[in-house]
């Protein structure tokens, strides 16, 4: 029975119905905390056998979020060293609630330190659905800040949707616009403000497919471009030159099926994210503050607590 909530959990993450970096790490631990409280074992090499299988199903879900690894593996990490199966699920049960909770309030203090950059009068862009970016500009908003948004479409699966119904909702005059129309506007606005699936050590952001090139619009207009985080999102591997792969998903997503089938010498190709490099990128906001992309590696360093030698 619970062994449907990891693999409805997997499904769910893997066919997008939960959706954007955060939400998927919590899922995920959700996931991994009821598969731990289901499991009938008496034997801790068993259990410790088992949660490592369920984390390997959920890690394999989706490549790109580091927050996934990242967060299934503190969960999994908290198995260490328990000689009866009752404490090291006590252990594994407390680890996730711990996380959930830090996401979540990671979530809040981003949306606090954020909104301190936006001011009264300003417009700004946003590209695709995240909860972090999508805080900074609602907070500002709660303040009383008279703000604008342009919000792009996001082709092909169109998360752009869900954030002017946020933005709509909450009161906030938006602008629909098209992927390719940033260049067109980017000139009105003030501030771009978009989320991470992942941070390289060298302050590279990897995020939604077209934010490198709004970045790079971005770069040449002088406008701020600003990355919402938690550090959690950042990708201890990358220290060691490990690459963080990008998504390509099922080409169906771009063009139907029945279209492509007709055209056999073209090849659709699908990436779901880009990489930012840190040259076009003005800040990071954390839960921990506000960082210059070159400042990346001390994320790493102080809250993730990963050094070079810890892979040796
Ligand atoms: C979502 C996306 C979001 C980040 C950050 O992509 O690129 O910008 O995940 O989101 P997808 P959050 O829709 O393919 O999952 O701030 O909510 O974690």
């Amino acid at each position: 029975m619970r062994t449907m909530l990891l693999s409805e959990t997997a499904e769910s993450i893997k066919n997008m119905e939960i959706r954007g970096a955060g939400r998927i790490a919590r899922a995920a631990v959700e996931a991994l905390a009821d598969y731990a409280r289901s499991l009938d074992v008496s034997d801790p090499a068993v259990f410790r056998q088992e949660m490592n299988k369920a984390a390997g199903i959920l890690i394999e879900t989706r490549p790109t979020a580091v927050s996934l690894p990242n967060a299934v593996r503190s969960v999994i990490r908290a198995l260490d060293g328990f000689e009866s199966v009752e404490a090291a699920k006590k252990a594994v049960l407390s680890r996730a609630a711990e996380f959930i909770q830090r996401s979540e309030h990671a979530v809040e203090r981003i949306a606090e330190i954020g909104a301190r950059h936006i001011s009264d009068g300003d417009i700004l862009l946003t590209h695709c659905n995240s909860e972090a970016a999508l805080g900074c500009i609602l907070e500002a908003h709660r303040q009383g800040k008279d703000i604008e948004v342009y919000a792009t479409e996001v082709r092909p699966r169109g998360q752009g949707l869900i954030t002017i119904r946020t933005l709509n909702e909450a009161g906030i005059p938006t602008n629909y616009i098209v992927d390719s129309a940033v260049r067109h506007f980017i000139n009105e606005v003030d501030m771009v403000f978009v989320g991470a699936d992942a941070i390289a050590v060298n302050g590279a952001v990897v995020n939604k497919i077209g934010t490198a090139q709004i970045a790079l619009a971005a770069h040449e207009a002088r406008t701020n471009f600003i990355v919402a985080a938690e550090t959690y999102k950042f990708a201890p591997r990358t220290i060691l030159g490990e690459l963080i792969e990008i998504e390509e998903r099922d080409p169906a997503e771009v063009l139907p099926r029945e279209v492509a089938e007709e055209l056999p010498y073209v090849r659709v190709r699908n990436p779901a994210f880009d990489v930012t490099p840190a040259d076009y990128i003005d800040l990071i906001v954390t839960e921990q503050g506000a960082i210059p992309p070159e400042l990346a590696f001390t994320v790493i360093r102080d809250y993730l607590g990963w050094t070079i030698e810890e892979w040796r």
